[in-house]
């Protein structure tokens, strides 16, 4: 039998090492092989430091070894490997600290892009492409963020309702938007059988289990289990200085500390798991990417997927007018000096000082329009499986990534703390070569983002004018945007009244919800609705079935109807009640769950009309 350390010889281990790194030295024999391979590109990479306080052998062995488990996890998670990432976390710490611009010999200019107006013939013609398109479609919802600009203790995507009407989280209402498409798009093809559009949902160490355990104590919200895939992103390791020491987690010498790398992880993710592989293989043809907490967002899915089927789009990212300084990317057209161009996000806190490095001394300011010229990117992003592929074949799902380092002086010699290595999602086209068919879609704010992501205190704090971003305004966005496009298609909804929740204005329109399967589409909520009918502000509307059909209705109350797909309800006459009030909730009352005081409001129940039709047939509701 070889012993430890003939074997040590045998993997090339000579005496510099043993006096240069003597305390892994003596452990060796604790490692693997493989692990000893590691442990010489750490030495190699002048990662030394990591065994400085390592005992004898004998001692603390288990976490010895277990600190190369992480190291093996660590290095096969990211393209390249660990000294990969060390590499290019010294270029661009060095950058960093000299204080090079990223964008430097660029001149961002505004972009051209595709304007849809809601519910206009364009708009209409979009939203049919993009439904029959739908069945080529995959889904891939990023929810590794815990939303720590929340504050929030459960997982936004799991446990957050996106409206509290009816109360559905917002993966679950994620979910019937899918089973919706899915279902229409069969339809209009005049497919035999359904085609499941695939789901694929990213999670992290944060969200991973809870994810899991919400989809199957939910039966997985009617999808089928094997059409949801989860893809766990793993952490990146913490980098303590300019020359990307990496640093010990400070409550175990025997771990590196990680933190989270950013949703650009997505890319490399669906490509090294197989999906994307696999997606191919099944005739999967668009991409679709977009975030946790965006209530709105699949009003604007058909049309803007209508955009890239029509326009042969390989990468479309759907974007809404921005006010100025408002915390989201401005889409850009970026040219440099040498003649490439290309139009890529530009991140909010990078685009003001560009523009005034580049000869606008204002810097990020609206224009006469009210907004800043630069569309905000919203990061649902499109993209054309076959050249996605493709490229992703080239280059791994490497996207191009960023450090944001927090100095202790203007020296920039040393950190207040550990920093690392991130990467965006929207980042993927720098990579392209100029030949690549990238463009965008802007649309409404008010049909297509919602997001909660700021606190209430912050959100309070945002510039009169600009979105709040918060529980308060995502909720108050479906009521507005739901009666907008009731307005829309003949129905007179009566205007909105301000009201003040959580230190911020909102506009409170009748609290109007619908089941994607009762309108996906405007077309499809234009087929629901015939006659004269009319809805008063103080109103709540919930429509939970496929064939509610409202003619006629004049509601002032609440009125909820209920229908299984077998039956067709015809809904109208006058509903007078009490209805559901809206009751104010200070954020700091900690009697009343997070779930609402976020909110700043309730719903006091008095009164409402709810009727149910489980069985088949043809029914009316007639009040
Ligand atoms: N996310 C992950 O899945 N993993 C991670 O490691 C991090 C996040 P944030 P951010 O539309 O409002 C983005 O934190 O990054 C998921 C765009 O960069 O909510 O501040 C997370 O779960 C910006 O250009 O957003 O800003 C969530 O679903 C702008 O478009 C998603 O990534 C902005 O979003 C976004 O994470 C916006």
């Amino acid at each position: 039998m070889e012993s430890a350390t003939e074997g040590i010889s045998k993997l090339g281990i000579n005496g510099d090492f043993a006096s240069s790194v003597p305390n892994l030295h003596k452990n060796l024999s604790l490692l693997s092989p493989d692990q000893i391979e590691l442990a010489k590109m750490l030495v190699a990479m002048e990662q030394s430091h990591l065994f400085t306080n390592w005992p004898e052998p004998g001692v603390d062995d288990g976490e010895k070894k277990a600190f190369f488990d992480q190291v093996t996890r660590l290095n096969s998670s990211y393209p390249g490997g660990l000294a990969s990432y060390i590499k290019t976390a010294r270029g661009l710490l060095s950058d960093s600290k000299t204080g090079k611009n990223p964008f430097d010999g660029f001149t961002p200019s505004v972009p051209t892009g595709e304007n849809l107006s809601y519910g206009d013939e364009t708009f209409m013609k979009f939203e049919e492409a993009g439904v029959k398109e739908a069945q080529n479609a995959a889904f891939v919802l990023v929810a590794g963020g815990l939303g720590e600009r929340l504050g929030y203790n459960g997982i936004k995507v799991n446990t957050l309702c996106f409206q509290t009407t009816t109360g559905a989280c917002f993966l679950q209402h994620y979910i019937e938007n899918v089973l919706a498409l899915q279902e229409a798009s069969c339809k209009v093809t005049g497919g035999q059988s359904e085609r499941d559009i695939p789901f694929a949902i990213m999670t992290s160490d944060d969200t991973h289990a809870r994810t899991m355990q919400l989809l199957e104590s939910n039966k997985y919200f009617g999808m089928k289990p094997a059409q949801i895939k989860l893809l766990k992103q793993e952490k990146v390791a913490c980098l303590e200085d300019n020359d990307a020491r990496l640093a010990l987690d400070p409550q175990n010498k025997f771990r590196i500390q990680t933190k989270p790398h950013g949703h650009g992880d997505v890319h490399a993710l669906l490509y090294s798991s197989g999906v994307l592989e696999e997606w191919q293989r099944g005739g999967v043809r668009w991409v679709l990417f977009f975030q946790d907490t965006n209530g709105l967002l699949f009003k604007a899915i058909p049309a803007s997927l209508g955009v890239s089927a029509t326009k042969g789009y390989h990468v479309n990212s759907l974007a809404v007018p921005r006010k100025a300084k408002e915390a989201i990317g401005g889409i850009t057209k970026l040219t440099h000096t040498d003649g490439r161009s290309m139009v890529i996000n530009v991140e909010y806190n990078q685009l003001d000082p560009l523009l005034r490095a580049t000869g606008n001394p204002d810097g990020d300011v609206n224009c006469e329009t009210g907004y800043s010229p630069f569309p905000g990117n919203i990061n649902q992003l499109i993209m054309e499986l076959g050249p996605y592929f493709e490229e992703l074949k080239k280059t791994g799902g490497a996207i191009k990534e960023f450090v944001n380092p927090k100095y202790k002086d203007a020296s920039k010699t040393a950190f207040k703390s550990s920093t690392r290595l991130e990467c965006m999602m929207q980042d993927y086209p720098k990579t392209l070569p100029p030949s690549a068919r990238v463009g965008f879609t802007v649309m409404d704010a008010w049909v297509a983002y919602a997001p909660v992501k700021n606190n209430p205190e912050d959100a309070a704090k945002v510039p009169k004018g600009n979105p709040y971003h918060s529980a308060t305004s995502g909720e108050m966005a479906v009521y507005r945007a739901n009666s907008l496009i009731l307005r829309n298609a003949g129905v007179q909804v009566e205007d909105p009244v301000q009201q003040e929740f959580n230190g911020q204005e909102v506009e409170v329109w009748p609290r109007v919800v619908w089941k994607p399967k009762w309108g996906l589409t405007f077309a499809d909520v234009k087929k629901k609705v015939a006659g004269s009918s009319s809805i008063s502000q103080k109103s709540t509307l919930a429509l939970k079935g496929r064939n509610i059909f409202i003619e006629n209705l004049s509601l002032d109350g609440a009125l909820v109807v209920e229908s299984g797909d077998g039956a067709e309800v015809k809904v109208g006459g006058s509903v007078k009640n009490k209805g559901w009030a809206i009751e104010k909730v200070d954020y700091k009352d900690t009697s009343v769950p997070e779930e609402i005081r976020i909110r700043g409001f309730r719903f006091q129940k008095t009164e409402q009309l709810e009727k149910q039709y489980t069985e088949p047939g043809k029914f009316e509701l007639k009040a």
